[in-house]
């Protein structure tokens, strides 16, 4: 496979990275964030996994050996269950804050820049295919506006094999594309296929509709990494990049993911900016009123109710 085109965080002051982005669809850029601002989140998401029993017994957890008969991935309740700890995290947040990571941002989307509030940490299991996101783009899950950026980092080293990200050069340019579930490698529309190593400090910044998937780990190590979504605040944005659904049924709620954090800046930083949602209070409220079903007129009835509660200020 090819090696993805890599910048290096040294050398980004005479490179566009706006254009580097229009032309392939993402940037690769190495030692963008230092090292030892991983550490901590490392270790803190290697306690979650150890706490869960997911490593082999008797082994150091720095070495991140996985116990294969824990195996598990999102939705299942036991991954869940991790999850929702690592989502807690104040490291996991304020890494997404990091000026390294908003000024690179900055560059692509411009100064008014939204961090969306909900980075996904990921301990993924080696060998398990119940694991693996195979090809798609992430528009169609994150939705709003198309101009929006994920951010890929992993917390340590990864070799090639070892769960790592590959990205379709210049899938960016050809809409949403079809998908069964998954897009079909062989009929994606772009250029070439890029992948490679990717280090403790790098990072992968692709467009929302460059398609892209995870590799399968042969390894024996779980993976730990981060990804998150970055836009201008001018940009449209879904409320469920905001707000949480399941709220009301006892899911993530902002209160208690921001219940032991020491830092006012991180937490709802995001009422203060003049986000504009896609879809509106207006037609969120419509739908409720007319969708063709009971539970779909709930869904939208909560989710109106979810955004009063959260960001009341949006609503007029
Ligand atoms: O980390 C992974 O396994 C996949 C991540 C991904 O597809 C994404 O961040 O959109």
């Amino acid at each position: 496979m090819k090696s993805f085109r890599t910048l290096f965080a040294r050398d980004l002051d005479s490179i566009s990275l706006k254009s580097e982005m229009e032309t392939y669809g993402y940037v690769f850029i190495r030692d963008l964030i230092p090292k030892g601002e991983l550490e901590l989140l490392l270790s803190d998401m290697i306690s979650i996994a150890s706490d869960e029993g997911w490593m082999i017994e008797g082994s150091a957890p720095s070495e991140r050996i996985a116990n294969p008969a824990m195996a598990c991935y999102d939705p299942e309740p036991k991954y869940k269950q991790a999850a929702n700890r690592a989502f807690s995290l104040e490291r996991l947040h304020a890494l997404m804050h990091h000026p390294v990571l908003t000024d690179v941002m900055k560059r692509l989307v411009g100064p008014r820049l939204l961090v969306h509030p909900k980075p996904i940490a990921r301990m993924i299991f080696p060998n398990y295919a119940g694991a693996l996101l195979q090809a798609h783009q992430d528009h169609s899950g994150i939705a709003g506006s198309s101009e929006s950026y994920t951010v890929w980092t992993p917390m340590h080293d990864c070799l090639q094999g070892q769960g790592t990200l590959e990205i379709m050069e210049g899938s960016h340019l050809f809409g949403l594309q079809h998908t069964e579930g998954y897009i079909n490698r062989e009929t994606a529309q772009g250029d070439d296929w890029v992948g490679g190593q990717i280090n403790a400090g790098d990072v992968a910044i692709f467009h929302s509709l460059t398609v892209h998937s995870s590799t399968l780990s042969t390894s024996n190590q779980l993976r730990f990494s981060v990804d998150c979504r970055f836009q201008s605040y001018d940009e449209a944005v879904s409320p469920l990049e905001i707000v949480f659904r399941n709220q009301a049924k006892g899911g993530r709620n902002w209160e208690s993911t921001y219940a032991d954090w020491k830092r006012d800046d991180l937490r709802y930083y995001w009422r203060d900016l003049p986000l504009r949602l896609k879809p509106s209070v207006a037609e969120l409220t419509a739908q409720a009123e007319k969708a063709d079903s009971p539970e779909k007129r709930l869904r939208y009835t909560t989710l109106v109710e979810m955004i009063e509660r959260e960001i009341p200020m949006l609503v007029h």
